[in-house]
């Protein structure tokens, strides 16, 4: 027997008793693991728990293909199924996401720019001089607008924008390097949790959070993030968070279904991106995507809808997963937020919305955050 086996046997057992079964009821319960899952990949996962991806030397591409194969492996074995959304963010994924906010149905991402052009010189006056550090920043078009301002007051800008596309950082670099010189410029390349140990070090400063890209976040990791950014920021430093306050459900479903269809192709990149980097062999011609606005929720949630029966192939893993036709497996989620909610929410992690500004029609909000 595998050693995986055994601790499969105890670990339902523990879990059984927790719920007040008798042993009987346990043993009757217990699945011999050999028919659920291959040995070599329990094996493999069991490495990855220990902190060896594989026994051969691993590069850091290496390690990021195995924690792709791992997530999907995991989102796919979940139910309902679903893929974690910060994969759709590859090199082809972060392009087709920039289309998508150029696309007249996306209202956020213009909508968001001519609120920051309106209140640059506001906010900069607000926050005084401090660093700007931005969270998932792309193209950092948007953020100009407020570097201009800050170059404009204090003569100079200190900007550190971080993202996990080295390839929107290079142009984001390039970009500012020529239309706005005096900014220094000192990117992370990298996830949140690369960049929330060095906030210290930048303060005084204001965490930019644009595009309501927070609205990606489920309850427990919205939680999470937000404890995270009142640990890491220090008394006096400001976070500026953009959100999507949309509530027309024909507005919202037209911006996630643009008629020259780049929400579709964002969507099914990433599995686009399963067959470039796990080899899983997808039909991509039989993978729809479907995007709703669901109402009580106030929330949109992303699919991409199996149209047959197909076998996904995750080869870093030896692991093959069926999904059959009709199935719907969750890609992302956007959610919209209500400000009368959100304010006194963001006040239980010590964040006080010191100003809010907004667009006429009410389907952006920008909020300025002092953290107290
Ligand atoms: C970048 C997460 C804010 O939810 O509107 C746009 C992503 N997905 N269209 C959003 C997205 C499909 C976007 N966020």
């Amino acid at each position: 027997m595998t050693g995986g086996r055994e601790t499969m046997t105890d670990q339902t057992v523990v879990t059984s008793a927790s719920l007040g079964l008798s042993d009987d009821a346990i043993s009757a319960s217990v699945v011999p693991i050999d028919s659920l899952v291959h040995p070599h990949v329990v094996r493999r996962l069991a490495g990855l728990s220990s902190g060896r991806a594989t026994s051969a030397a691993s590069s850091p591409e290496a390690d990021a293909t195995m924690e792709f194969a791992v997530s999907v492996a995991r989102g796919l074995s979940d139910h309902p199924r679903r893929l974690e959304s910060r994969f759709l963010y590859d090199a082809q994924g972060s392009d087709l996401f920039e289309r998508i906010c150029e696309q007249p149905e996306y209202y956020l991402t213009r909508t968001e720019a001519s609120i920051l052009s309106a209140a640059a010189s506001d906010i900069a006056e607000k926050t005084g001089d401090v660093a700007l550090v931005e969270l998932g920043s792309g193209s950092s078009i948007k953020t100009r607008l407020l570097l201009d301002a800050y170059v404009e007051r204090f003569g100079s800008a200190r900007y550190t924008p971080v993202d996990v596309s080295s390839s929107a950082l290079s142009v984001a670099e390039t970009e500012i390097a020529a239309h706005c010189p005096q900014v220094d410029f000192d990117s992370v390349h990298g996830t949140y949790d690369d960049v929330f140990p060095r906030l210290e070090a930048l303060s005084p400063c204001m965490l930019l959070f644009l595009g309501s890209t927070v609205g990606n976040l489920d309850h427990v990791e919205t939680a999470a993030f937000w404890s995270r950014v009142a640990t890491h920021l220090k008394p006096g430093d400001f976070c500026l968070l953009g959100v999507d306050t949309g509530e027309d459900p024909d507005v919202l479903h037209a911006a996630y279904n643009d008629a020259a269809g780049h929400s579709a192709a964002f969507t099914c990149n990433v599995f686009a991106r399963m067959n470039r980097e796990l080899g899983s062999s997808l039909d991509m011609d039989a993978i729809d995507h479907v995007a709703r606005y669901v109402p009580h929720l106030r929330r949109v949630e992303i699919f991409g809808r199996f149209l047959k029966d197909q076998d996904i192939e995750i080869e870093p893993l030896g692991h093959t997963l069926r999904v059959s036709r009709g199935e719907m497996i969750l890609t992302e989620v956007s959610r919209k937020f209500r400000l009368r909610q959100l304010v006194p929410y963001l006040c239980t992690f010590g964040l006080v919305a010191r100003h809010v500004y907004a667009d006429r029609d009410r389907r952006v909000a920008v909020l300025l955050l002092e953290r107290t």
